[in-house]
């Protein structure tokens, strides 16, 4: 079955919790829901004993966490051990960073969980929870490792950048009280004729490796630039932002050649954010890279740290870069709405950046939830899906016009809006 199947499409369940009340109540739901075969286990022996017998096993099971002898957590440890894969629910009238940690353990074992759930059950949750289910959500929240695959030819990428094969996408960065495009992130998009698509993750950690990087990025650089150089044509002074490798940090003409490039692009470098992950600025900012960071800024570019929350740099590492803008990762976004713990990480982010003077961008917003809960935190900027996916160039036009449309949607309350413009 696919789990983006309503409940209806569920044949069969088995609901595992200790309390006759509790789990009455759970196959009432899911009958109301259209399930059609609903069985109930009492503890985790008697499910393990019913799944090691039931054929065909059930499509669902909804998991107690509080039962005496095997809890919860012991079940699914069994279920892992038995290499028993029906998808899973976690349903537990406890607090909801147990039933969070134990969902991801779950996660981790390569169980098939869709959700934890804060008992009292109730039939929006469990629809909400399997309509939800379209994609399994990566450990952790995202999942920007390198990733792995069939090798990449060198070559195919050495082709790629010298003759124009690196495409550039735009994603726009919104502020967050009007809805009003403030800049745009440029990303670069590798189609290989053969290869097909090619994630970004994957052909700048071959660049990095292969000595490409430096010539990547020009590509990238000068495309951005000549993109942002023709909207200021039009009027339209936005930011332009590109992902700087720390590796291009040791390059002693560094500097140089950004503000040369900057210059004949007749683009201001105040223009022009240079995004840096967290991760590289705890791992390899040594005195050259400071000393590069330290001259970019002076020239007037925007330094931002990207994907902030992944890496793990200290408020001290940060306050010694003269940093302009603060990115924090989609990962705490997205699940913020849902987890109180992350939306209190998220609140304290956005509070250091106000204090330490940054500009602050909520990256990966994707729903209105995500929008209007980043908009309550204070956060200045955001960028996600619920705005655009990054697109081609040519599709800028269309997209900014039916944006136009959403700004009233987007706008905060009067009373904020109001602050910020007076
Ligand atoms: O590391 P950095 O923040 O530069 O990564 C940007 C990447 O994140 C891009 O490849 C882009 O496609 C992706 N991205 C942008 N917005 C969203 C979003 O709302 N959700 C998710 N899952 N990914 C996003
Ligand atoms: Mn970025």
């Amino acid at each position: 079955m696919t789990f983006n199947a309503p409940l209806s499409a569920i044949r069969s369940l088995l609901v595992v919790d200790d309390s006759t009340v509790q789990r009455t109540h759970a196959a009432a739901i899911c009958r109301g829901l259209g399930v059609g075969v609903i069985h109930e286990a009492a503890s985790g022996a008697e499910a393990l004993e019913f799944l090691s017998l039931a054929a065909p096993p059930p499509d669902l099971l909804i998991v107690d966490l509080e039962m005496p002898v095997m809890d919860g957590v012991e079940f699914i440890q069994q279920l892992h051990r038995r290499q028993c894969l029906v998808p899973l629910i976690v349903a537990s009238s406890r607090e909801l960073t147990l039933i969070q940690t134990v969902e991801s353990m779950a996660r981790n074992l390569g169980l098939p969980i869709l959700t934890g759930l804060q008992k009292p059950l109730r039939a929006p949750m469990l629809q909400a929870a399997l309509e939800g289910f379209g994609q399994p959500r990566a450990a952790g929240g995202g999942s920007r490792s390198p990733g792995t695959g069939p090798a990449l030819p060198v070559q195919a990428l050495v082709d790629a950048i010298a003759q124009g094969g690196i495409d550039v996408h735009y994603q726009p960065k919104v502020d967050m009280c009007t809805g009003i495009v403030r800049g745009f992130e440029a990303l670069a998009r590798w189609k290989h004729p053969e290869l097909g698509f090619v994630p970004p993750d994957r052909f700048v950690a071959l660049a990095e490796r292969e000595g490409l990087i430096h010539e990547l990025t020009r590509a990238v650089m000068s495309r951005a630039f000549a993109q942002a150089t023709r909207w200021n044509s039009h009027g339209l002074r936005l930011s332009m932002a590109v992902n700087l490798s720390p590796r291009l940090l040791e390059i002693t003409d560094l500097v140089q050649e950004l503000s040369t490039l900057a210059a004949t692009h007749r683009l201001a470098p105040e223009q022009v954010i240079l995004e840096i992950t967290e991760s590289s600025v705890v791992d390899s900012l040594d005195g050259v890279a400071l000393g590069a960071l330290a001259r970019l800024r002076l020239k007037g570019f925007g330094l931002a740290i990207d994907d902030y929350g992944t890496g793990f740099s200290s408020m001290q590492q940060l306050s010694r870069i003269p940093f302009t803008e603060l990115k924090i990762d989609r990962s705490f976004v997205n699940e913020a709405s849902r987890r109180p713990n992350l939306r209190v990480i998220l609140q304290s982010a956005l509070d250091m950046a106000r204090q330490l003077g940054l500009v602050t961008v909520a990256e990966g917003i994707e729903t209105m939830e995500d929008w209007r809960l980043v908009q309550a935190c204070g956060c200045d900027i955001g960028q996600g899906y619920l705005m655009a996916r990054p697109m081609p160039a040519g599709d800028l036009p269309q997209w900014l016009k039916s944006h136009q449309a959403r700004l009233q949607e987007l706008r905060a309350a009067p009373s904020r809006a109001a602050r910020e413009e007076g």
